[in-house]
């Protein structure tokens, strides 16, 4: 099978090509991503000699280079490429419409236009709004409710999907997952920059008094979920997918601290995230009863793999922190 894979040099793509290629090493990934800050190549550094694997650098908003990648006879595609920090969204919402909305939209259009190419996309939680510490985790029946541009964006995105689905028979799935964690996390996120910061023996920045609320999942369980709906999901549904590890940012960040071996003066209480979302739980029971998929990684066991990935990986993640990043840091939350 040829697969097109957008936004493999992130965080998820590039964990999902190392998955897929090691579990499907016959198949060929083609890789497009225009690698903006939070691409980077040196994720994949161990697949480039993999002749099964091939990088392109594009913008997905790119109708020509997309047509011209989609012609070389693609089976399927899965997409992840998109914008993907809530915080960068507050500062300037223009890139999240572009890439997330716009460049869906070239991508549905190539696909459309060459065959009707099997297309997965990758969404998040978000899309549902907030729930408040009462209400019933989000499941594939939730209405959308998304309350920052970040979320719109993706929204917009899950919607159009489901329209080219509708409209142009399309064999489409979408996946809406909870929030990651994982080796190659940019350090923007929370898990990878509390982590790094601790290894720097620097503060870390509890937005609010750290009551909000999300749901877990290791990398890999994502990948082996989006997996799943790949092989065994039906075209046009969309799969809930979560790691049933719900917990407060400020228990995360003890937890963290605790693991590190530090104390709780590392916590520094800054301004709130505006339109902070409470709370984001996922049910997962539809792709439990219909593909068989279940979160496998227990959070302690992930949060310490992941913390020792950090410390295995100090070159890594201190070139990204000197680099642009500390530009984007210190103008968004030092100023807060
Ligand atoms: P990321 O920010 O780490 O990676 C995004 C990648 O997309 C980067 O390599 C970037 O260079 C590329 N990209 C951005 N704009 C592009 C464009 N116009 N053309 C080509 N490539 C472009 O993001 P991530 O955390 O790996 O998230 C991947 C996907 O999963 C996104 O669609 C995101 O919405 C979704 N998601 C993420 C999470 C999470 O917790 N991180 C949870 C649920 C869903
Ligand atoms: O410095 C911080 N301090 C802090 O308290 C950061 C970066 C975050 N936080 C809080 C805000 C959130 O409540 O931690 C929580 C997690 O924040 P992020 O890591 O920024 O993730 P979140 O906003 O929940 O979104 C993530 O999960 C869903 C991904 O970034 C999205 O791409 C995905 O769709």
């Amino acid at each position: 099978m040829k697969i097109l894979i957008t936004g493999g040099a992130g965080f998820i793509g590039s964990n999902f090509i190392r998955y897929w290629l090691n579990k499907y090493p016959n198949d060929q990934i083609i890789n497009l991503d225009v690698l903006t800050y939070a691409g980077n190549l040196e994720n994949l550094r161990d697949l480039e000699s993999n002749k099964n694997y091939q990088f392109i650098k594009g913008d997905i908003g790119d109708a020509e280079l997309v047509n011209e990648v989609v012609q070389k006879g693609m089976d399927l595609i899965v997409h992840f490429a998109a914008e993907s920090h809530v915080d960068r969204s507050i500062m300037d919402s223009s890139d999240f419409i572009k890439t997330n909305v716009l460049g869906t939209m070239v991508l549905l259009d190539a696909a459309k236009n060459n065959g009707k190419i099997r297309f997965h996309h990758i969404s998040t939680d978000e899309v549902f709004g907030a729930l408040t510490p009462k209400d019933k985790p989000f499941n594939e029946s939730t209405p959308y409710a998304p309350r920052s541009p970040y979320s719109a964006s993706k929204a917009a995105s899950d919607h159009l999907v489901r329209a080219y689905f509708h409209t142009h028979k399309l064999p489409i799935t979408i996946s809406n997952c909870s929030n990651n964690y994982g080796p190659y996390q940019f350090p923007e996120k929370i898990i990878p920059l509390f982590i790094t910061n601790l290894l720097e023996r620097k503060k870390v920045p509890v937005y609010g008094r750290g009551k909000n609320v999300r749901d877990w999942i290791y990398v890999d369980d994502h990948n082996a979920g989006i997996d799943a709906v790949i092989k065994k999901g039906k075209i046009g549904e969309t799969y809930c997918l979560g790691g049933g590890q719900e917990i407060t940012n400020l228990e995360l960040t003890g937890r963290i601290i605790k693991l590190m071996g530090q104390d709780r003066t590392m916590i520094e209480y800054v301004a709130d995230r505006p339109g902070h979302d409470l709370r984001y739980a996922m049910d997962y029971t539809k792709a439990k009863k219909e593909l068989g998929w279940e979160p496998a990684m227990s959070f302690d066991r992930g949060l310490k793999q992941t913390i020792d990935w950090y410390k295995a990986h100090e070159a890594w993640w201190r070139k990204i922190k000197s680099g642009e990043y500390l530009e984007y840091y210190k103008k968004n939350y030092l100023k807060r």
